[in-house]
């Protein structure tokens, strides 16, 4: 299957990680993605493209404009305002109590308005990074809507905790939900995105809960006990229309693949159920043992596992990357979910286009 990647994407290279009470190193980081890249290219998966430029309408269709204004003018403002660090951190928010009709102007009180945690710094480059990565997760979702049987949109700044109107979690533009939506405009009734990220991907839950045309289905760390706490729950199933078409399967610390993939066969009689006309994987890879935010138990062979899992969902699929940050094994761990994909559905025997010109 092909990948897609754009060196854009590197531009987002923040420097700390607001985490435990500390200023650490970052951990999504350039680093992840040319791991990822460079064990693609030394596999037999197939070509690496770069993705097209379909500019912002499709992210329109997912994140308000306002939001999408502020991220475009943001380092403008920020330098406009004096600042001089090489990353904002928002911290103040407007909880309960707290006015959201003002229209607030200050930076601070922007960068608080528009995103949902500390933890995810914002530079210069990072908007163009993610719109890039977004422009990746678009390029994929069309490769598999003219036939490929699947592809892999190497995304990252991931996207899944990005919400209408927020970033956080490292994410700014949600790629996965604007793939699908992009999807659903060009033509499918219904798609389908499951989750494998380690944590809860409460900003596509939230931009689809209440549609019936996009199932959402997550597997992650309890948020009893994870990021992002406050979404991610088993009695979340979605509301009005969309009742019925969100389950999360919240799963304890120290998971290991016999306890996930029991939840993992159960997404996919959801999904059989469903039978969307496109299925998106959220392809975090942190619920790997080595990670170091994380708190599953995966062994590197597992990824393989859970890609011919996926496989046998016989469904036109598109891979994208969101978290994982066991940058030394990465690139392995996602090239096992795409081979053990491939293992079962060969790219070059399933493609739909055969026969087409
Ligand atoms: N002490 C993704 O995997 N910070 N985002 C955790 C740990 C948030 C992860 C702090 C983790 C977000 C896409
Ligand atoms: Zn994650």
């Amino acid at each position: 299957m092909k990948t897609v990647f754009s060196d854009v994407q590197l531009k987002h290279d923040p420097k700390h990680d607001l985490a435990d009470g500390e200023l650490k190193d970052a951990v999504e980081i350039p680093a992840r993605a040319k791991i990822v890249l460079k064990t693609i290219e030394q596999s037999g998966l197939g070509e690496v493209v770069e993705p097209e430029e379909f500019g912002l309408q499709p992210v329109r269709r997912v994140h308000g404009q306002d939001y999408l204004d502020f991220m475009e003018s943001f380092w403008g403002r920020w330098t406009d305002a004096g600042r001089t660090g090489s990353e904002a951190f928002p911290f103040v928010w407007p909880v309960r109590t707290l006015r959201h009709d003002v229209d607030v102007q200050h930076i601070d009180a922007l960068l608080g308005k528009y995103s949902m945690d500390a933890g995810s710094p914002l530079g210069e480059f990072t908007f163009e990074a993610a719109k890039a990565s977004a422009n990746t997760a678009l390029t994929t979702a069309q490769l598999v809507k003219e036939g490929a049987d699947a592809a892999f949109g190497l995304c990252r700044p991931p996207g899944h905790h990005c919400g209408p109107d927020f970033f956080g979690g490292y994410c700014f533009i949600n790629n996965a939900a604007v793939a699908a939506q992009w999807l659903r405009d060009h033509g499918a009734e219904r798609v389908a995105i499951l989750d494998v990220d380690y944590h809860h991907g409460n900003g596509t839950q939230s931009i689809f809960y209440n549609r019936s045309d996009v199932m959402f289905l997550s597997l992650h760390a309890d948020p009893k006990d994870e990021y992002p706490y406050f979404l991610g729950h088993a009695d979340e199933l979605g509301e009005h229309a969309g009742k019925g078409y969100n389950k999360n399967w919240p799963l304890p610390l120290g998971t290991g693949w016999d306890a996930y993939s029991e939840a993992l066969d159960d997404a996919c009689r959801w999904l059989g159920v469903f039978q969307p006309n496109y299925l998106i994987v959220s392809l975090g890879l942190d619920c790997f043992e080595k990670d170091p935010i994380s708190g599953f138990k995966f062994q590197s062979n597992d990824f393989t596992e859970l890609g011919k899992r996926i496989a046998k969902l016989k469904m036109p699929t598109v891979f994208l990357m969101e978290g994982g940050y066991a940058v030394d094994d990465l690139g392995v761990n996602c090239v096992n979910v795409l081979e053990g994909f491939e293992s079962l559905r060969p790219s070059d025997e399933n493609d739909r286009s055969h026969g087409k010109s």
